[in-house]
């Protein structure tokens, strides 16, 4: 069976290193970054460049008849609010960039194509709400604090108004803090946790930019990987609402200092609040509702905070810096 060709943007990055290892197995796939990898699967094209050369869209739109784009380049949070300009430079109109891409590739093949888009739970602003709301995907503020959250939530309703009635399948997740034991987190506000997790590993101290009482969503990366790509393979009739939340656990810094020790017992961690990053956190919700991910693509997760430290996190950090 012909292999479907694949564009990733944003490659290198952590969601993409773990993608790329999922769907390099059964697909061709066109690795956009502008950090170079080494990869040894044949099935990998290596493209280094940026999400903003045009030259660059217009060559992979002339070679390859794509079924598929994963569009992960992004500034994340942090690192966005230190240079707006940038950043919204990469987040939105990159996101366009490729979206037209999507466009073009989908009249030309006349054929729909599938475009995966990463939200986040930044599209939330939740700073004069009830700390215990369980918040759904319609009850957005509409004024997310952060420039990332304000780019990522103007992409989704563009991919929705403008891009699918032209034939691309625009699907959407808001993801969480992400949790990844095989790379280390670049930019992003939730960093605070795999940052205190790789350090006591690493048998370091960590001083944490937020307080204590600090709760966020989170989720572990195999499972934020499997829901990409279940809801990729949904059948289209299913994805009636486009934009989902996705989320496994929701602990507060308390919670990930103790478990950490039950497997660091010399960990220790101290506190370094950066007010600004603080209040980004105080934006975005404590707990999410993913029942509608449920519903619609039946979301499951197999990490939960009792199992994630045991199954997944630490036999992986032992590969990641080779401990074995
Ligand atoms: C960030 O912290 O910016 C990201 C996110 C939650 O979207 N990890």
């Amino acid at each position: 069976m012909t292999k479907k060709i694949i564009l990733i943007t944003g490659s290198s990055g952590e969601i993409g290193k773990s993608l790329i290892q999922q769907l390099s197995n059964d697909n061709i796939i066109i690795a956009l970054d502008i950090t170079h990898d080494d990869y040894t699967s044949p099935n990998i094209k290596q493209i280094t460049g940026s999400i903003l050369d045009q030259n660059i869209l217009d060559k992979i739109n002339k070679k390859y008849n794509l079924s598929e784009i994963y569009h992960l380049a992004a500034v994340l949070s942090a690192k966005a609010q230190k240079n707006p300009d940038f950043s919204n430079e990469v987040n939105y109109n990159g996101t366009i960039n490729l979206l037209e891409l999507a466009k073009t590739q989908a009249l030309k093949y006349q054929n729909s194509i599938k475009f995966f888009f990463p939200s986040s739970i930044a599209v939330y602003n939740v700073l004069n709400q009830n700390l215990n709301d369980i918040i759904n995907e319609k009850d957005l503020s509409e004024n997310p604090i952060t420039e990332y959250g304000k780019a990522k939530l103007k992409c989704e309703k563009i991919g929705i108004k403008k891009y699918l009635k032209n034939n691309v399948d625009f699907r959407c997740i808001r993801f969480p803090g992400i949790i990844s034991a095989s790379s280390k987190p670049t930019g992003g506000t939730s960093d605070y946790a795999p940052e205190m997790i790789h350090s006591a590993f690493l048998n370091k101290n960590y001083n944490c930019f937020v307080h204590n009482q600090t709760i966020l969503p989170f989720m572990a990366m195999p499972d934020a990987i499997s829901a990409i790509i279940n809801l990729m393979n949904a059948e289209n009739n299913k994805i009636k609402s486009k934009v989902y939340n996705v989320t496994s656990f929701s602990p507060s810094v308390i919670n990930f200092e103790n478990k950490i020790k039950e497997f660091f017992p010399n960990f220790k961690l101290n506190y370094d609040i950066d007010l600004k990053r603080q209040k980004i956190v105080d934006s975005w919700p404590n707990f999410i509702d993913k029942s509608l991910a449920k519903k619609e693509w039946s979301f499951s997760y197999i990490y939960n905070f009792d199992n994630l430290f045991e199954d997944y996190i630490i036999p992986s950090l032992k590969k990641y810096y080779n401990h074995e």
